[in-house]
């Protein structure tokens, strides 16, 4: 098999690259080891920045997404009992996000593609990326149990943290940049109306929670729990007691609880790994950065990273410069950078780590009560969560 542009894994990374390669006329092939249901129903990201929601239109897969997804016009920070909203079209010049789940994007992209897109082979594991350095990188992949070779004028390795691609970069020209927390997110699916119309993000003594959505009739939400938590450990009855603690007011707002549909943990990771390319290998997505989810920034930043390629590939083909393209590593770097800042950030100001001393919790108490206070510091976090420009 041979194509212009082989690319590595099938989750928002990888179906979008697909689809900006076949809008600017370019081939490529699309191979991921899950099957379609798998890739279709992975329960992760909710929250789409301006930018991504753009972006998705432009690649004309806007389309339910705009009749589905729900625009959110700010967030709710609670910690002490209290709350307190941030504006983001008032702090930001207009600026808002929308609750769209990745399950769905990737149906939408998933649908386009087989219809009249590139080849998308599921089920396809690639083995290694080979000959990244020379003009003729190969992937090997195994696909309905026989071995095969895509050959490829460049790869693209959106396979996620745990892909291949990463490891054909040699060890002496990587650096990897890495911090992990010592608890994790358990998150609920619900059959329950979100008991708030914005997201929550609770700092309490007891851990963080986040109450969320996946439509008006479907709730999504977190606990920190600690670190190798099973999420069988904890009963419904207990998750939801729990919650409740977290989310408590002064005021009579009230948690609606409901069926459980679903309830898995996730580690917290900060992750980056330069450069983004090697020769004719560029990593995108969670194949080359991770950030914990408390900023919301995961699935925006693997946008950010196929929009600069695919938008280098094209200036490319059509001025014949590699400029763009040699700068890659270097223009999605400074943007994940504000995102690890960011999520950091989010992350230390909101979880209580287990070791952390009451000096530690005035300091949130104190963080927190800035954001309320100032308009700077309030406008600093709208304008990071709402998003970064793609430059
Ligand atoms: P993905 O989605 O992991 O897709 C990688 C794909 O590659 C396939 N694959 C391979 N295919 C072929 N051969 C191989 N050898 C392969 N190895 C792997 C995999 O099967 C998979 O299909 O990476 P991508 O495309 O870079 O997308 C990244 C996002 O998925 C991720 O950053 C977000 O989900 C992070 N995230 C959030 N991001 C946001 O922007 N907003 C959010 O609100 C948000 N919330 C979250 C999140 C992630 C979470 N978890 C579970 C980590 C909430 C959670 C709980
Ligand atoms: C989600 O809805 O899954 C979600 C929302 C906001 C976050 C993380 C996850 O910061």
């Amino acid at each position: 098999m041979r194509t212009t542009v082989g690319i590595i894994g099938a989750g928002p990374a990888g179906l979008l690259l697909a689809r900006l390669l076949s809008d600017a006329g370019i081939d490529s092939v699309v191979l991921e080891s899950r099957d379609r249901p798998y890739v279709e129903q992975r329960q992760r990201a909710g929250i789409l920045e301006q930018g991504t929601i753009d972006v998705l239109r432009a690649a004309g897969a806007g389309e339910r997404m705009d009749r589905e997804g729900l625009r959110h016009d700010g967030i709710e920070l609670r910690y002490d009992r209290t709350r307190h909203r941030v504006d983001f079209p008032a702090l930001t010049g207009g600026r808002s996000v929308m609750v769209y789940a990745q399950t769905e994007v990737c149906k939408d992209l998933i649908a386009l593609q087989l219809k009249d897109g590139a080849p998308l082979l599921f089920e396809a594991e690639a083995l290694a990326v080979e000959d990244a350095d020379t003009d003729r990188p190969r992937v090997r992949f195994r696909h309905e149990g026989r071995e095969d070779v895509l050959e490829c004028d460049y790869v693209v390795g959106c396979d996620g943290f745990w892909g291949v691609a990463r490891k054909a970069i040699p060890a002496s020209v990587s650096r990897t940049f890495e911090r992990t927390y010592p608890f994790g997110w358990l998150g609920i699916l619900a059959d329950v109306p979100p008991s708030h119309d914005e997201l929550v993000y609770a700092r309490h003594d007891r851990g963080f929670a986040l109450l969320s959505m996946r439509s008006p009739s479907v709730s999504r939400l977190y606990l920190q729990v600690p670190e190798g938590t099973d999420a069988e450990e904890w009963s419904d009855d207990e998750i939801w007691a729990e919650l409740e603690r977290r989310f408590e007011t002064d005021d009579d707002w009230r948690l609606e609880r409901g069926p459980i549909t679903q309830k898995s943990v996730t580690p917290m990771r900060s992750y980056v790994h330069e450069p983004m390319r090697h020769g004719r290998l560029f990593l995108a997505g969670d194949a080359a950065h991770i950030v914990p989810p408390t900023g919301a920034k995961g699935l925006n930043l693997a946008v950010g990273d196929v929009v600069t390629f695919a938008r280098a590939l094209t200036d490319q083909r059509e001025t014949g410069s590699s400029e763009l393209l040699d700068a890659y590593s270097a223009t999605c770097l400074r943007r994940v950078w504000q995102a690890e800042r960011f999520s950091y950030d989010m992350t230390t100001l909101l979880h209580r780590a287990p070791d952390a001393t009451p000096f530690e919790d005035r300091l949130q108490l104190a963080r927190l009560a800035r954001i309320a206070s100032s308009r700077a510091a309030e406008t600093e976090l709208a304008e990071a969560y709402t998003g970064f420009p793609v430059d």
